[in-house]
């Protein structure tokens, strides 16, 4: 039978950098809590976490890349908040933040996690950083740890 490969959950050791959007703080902030909550519990030390803001969403992409490609982190975490009532220009946002950190991810390989919420409403919005449908922060914090520990044991292979 052949190996499964995946990575560990534990985040000791690792870097991470987390950039996040200040439109619609009131919940990015949460996502970034969330995000440093996931880190802290995982054993990310909070002296390996390096927090960077941008305006928009439409800006994640970028700053994602400078710090992927500084080679300082072993994961870069993009949080913000695209409410679709809120902007007519939705798709454009959305569609190129995600985009964009996708092809950060590849081009660097850095993990780079989309950690941007596009809900209708801002209801929506709050049950995701850290209302009912819990803090996806958290979540894209988790994933990133996952990615780091993967990356390093496909590349040890
Ligand atoms: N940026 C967001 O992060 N969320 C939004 O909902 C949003 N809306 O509604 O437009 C938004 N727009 C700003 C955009 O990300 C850029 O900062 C701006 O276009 C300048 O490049």
């Amino acid at each position: 039978m052949g190996s499964t490969i995946q990575g560990e959950p534990g985040g000791a050791g690792l870097r991470i950098a987390i950039v996040v959007s200040r439109f619609n703080e009131a919940i990015t902030s949460r996502l970034l809590a969330g995000a440093r909550e996931a880190l802290s519990q995982h054993d990310v030390r909070d002296e390996d976490v390096d927090v960077a803001w941008v305006p928009g969403a439409f800006e994640l992409p970028l700053a994602a890349l400078m710090l992927a490609e500084s080679r300082r982190y072993d994961a870069v975490v993009c949080l913000g908040a695209v409410i679709r009532g809120e902007t007519p220009h939705f798709d454009y946002v959305a569609g190129e933040a995600a985009r964009g950190i996708g092809q950060v991810s590849r081009d660097t390989g850095v993990p780079t996690v989309f950690g941007v919420i596009t809900p209708d409403t801002m209801e929506q919005a709050e049950a995701r950083a850290g209302g009912k449908k819990g803090n996806k922060g958290y979540d894209a914090a988790v994933n990133a740890i996952e990615m780091a520990n993967l990356l390093r044991r496909l590349q040890a292979d």
